[in-house]
């Protein structure tokens, strides 16, 4: 076990980190190294409020069922929390129900795992109404498999660290109440998710390609996302600094409109209750026609991280997207590094959103990807219907126009799904179209 301490001068929660490395290679589905893992967990634990006063790394042959670490390492971490008067112990894993109430009796504090870690943050930092509902289905439905009437250390396990968690209330009532709280949460999700639906209709009647902004949190999408629009997204050197999705139009330098989003950032080990919960804000990444991968090329895990996006996205179902590599923050970096892990992006640029280097070339970029997916089409509108020219002029390239007979014969040339969309807009109205080329 290797140790490490931290010097502490703030009356804030104390946590003792442990990070853990299955020896078997299980454990972690991931593959950043033991020290960056280290790393992470002490971020997150800092971006929840915590002050990390001791941490430990512990290799692992196999997870006891009972206190995921062995008798002995238990033994261990419980010294170190007596020597460092500290209040919570963070594990860098994934624990059972049965685990986090047997370590909690072992230890004598609270113990959190990654999971109710990450979801601690998100509730500290949801702020619209959706964020904090769907952040509190999210910590509800991790608490109910630990509620247990058998279990007297329930106060320590349902308040996360400091005050939060999904209130001290729902600590004293039983299962039940806590699934109605579900169903009552779930109800009001639908319904400001039906709001945010009618939102996405409205932008999908008209016909922009939607680009989303993707990647690891803390990358620097928010920074790209304010340096090509006027969006003024919080941007923080912290995790998660962003939760919810903001959408902006985003005019290419050839005069061409897409519709740009910025949204919540991935992270190893992101908890399933969080990506279910998040489902609707996800939905934005899950629908765009192009994402744009934001990646921290300073960070000394790039290459993970890059592939743990990746296997979120396959995860809410955004695998097949096309994308285009952004290598940001170039200007922390000697020698920016090739873009191995990614051969299948389309596209790859080096740029550093907070000075600007390179944006012009993410804009090319994004022309160029329209370009390879554009069809022309030919449609005949009749000239009273100024609206519907109008439209087409707003969605699509129009190439040529002619007015004869009272009716517009337009040659226009659109993405394959914008296509789609006028065409089935236009027959709609009554209007003919022609097949594209
Ligand atoms: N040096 C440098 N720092 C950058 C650059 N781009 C972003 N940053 C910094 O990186 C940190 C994170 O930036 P954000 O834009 O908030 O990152 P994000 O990807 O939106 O993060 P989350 O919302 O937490 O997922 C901030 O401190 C930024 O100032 C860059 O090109 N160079
Ligand atoms: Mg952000």
């Amino acid at each position: 076990m290797t140790r490490h301490s931290y010097t502490v001068d703030s009356p804030a929660e104390r946590a003792v980190l442990v990070g853990v490395t299955c020896a078997t290679g299980g454990e972690r589905a991931a593959g950043l190294s033991s020290e960056e893992a280290l790393r992470e967990l002490e971020r997150l634990a800092r971006t929840a409020g915590v002050i990390p006063v001791a941490s430990l790394h512990q290799t692992i042959r196999r997870i006891s069922p009972a206190t995921f670490l062995g008798r002995g390492k238990v033994e261990e971490i419980a010294e170190v929390v007596r020597e460092t008067c500290a209040s919570v112990v963070l594990i860098d894993g994934s624990l059972s129900p049965a685990q986090q109430r047997n370590l909690t009796t072992r230890l004598d504090v609270k113990v959190l795992d990654r999971s109710q870690l990450i979801l601690d943050i998100f509730a500290a930092r949801a702020r619209t109404l959706e964020g904090k509902l769907q952040v509190e289905l999210a910590q509800l439905d991790y608490l109910l498999p630990r509620l247990t009437r058998a279990w007297t250390h329930l106060s320590r396990l349902g308040g996360g660290v400091g005050t939060r968690g999904p209130g001290e209330t729902q600590l004293e009532v039983d299962r039940r109440s806590v699934r109605e709280r579900i169903q009552r949460l779930r109800g009001r999700l639908a319904d400001v998710e039906r709001t945010r639906g009618l939102h996405r209709q409205e932008r999908a009647a008209v016909p922009y390609a939607t680009v989303a902004l993707v990647g690891y949190t803390n990358a620097g999408k928010s920074t790209l996302m304010n340096a090509l629009t006027d969006a003024g997204v919080l941007v923080e050197d912290k995790l998660f600094a962003t939760l919810d999705s903001t959408v902006r139009r985003l005019d290419l330098p050839g005069g061409e409109r897409v519709m740009l989003a910025d949204t919540v950032g991935f992270i190893h080990g992101l908890p399933h209750q969080l990506v279910e919960a998040f489902k609707s804000t996800l939905e934005e990444v899950r629908r765009a026609d192009l994402l744009v991968q934001v990646v921290d090329a300073s960070h000394p895990e790039v290459e993970e991280q890059t592939r743990i996006v990746k296997g979120v996205l396959e995860e809410i179902g955004a695998g097949e997207t096309p994308m285009l590599l952004v290598w940001n923050k170039i200007d922390k970096v000697d020698d920016p590094l090739p873009p191995g892990p990614e051969a299948s992006a389309l596209d790859v640029c080096r740029i550093s959103a907070s000075s600007g280097t390179g944006l012009p070339a993410v804009l090319a970029c994004i022309e160029r990807w329209l370009d390879a997916e554009r069809v022309t089409l030919e449609v005949v509108v009749p000239s009273s219907r100024g609206d519907l020219v109008a439209w087409l002029h707003r969605g699509a390239k129009v190439l040529d126009e002619r007015y004869e007979d009272g009716s517009a014969r337009i040659t226009a040339s659109a993405t394959q799904k914008m296509a789609g969309q006028i065409r089935k807009r236009l027959q709609g109205a009554g209007c003919s179209t022609f097949p594209t080329h």
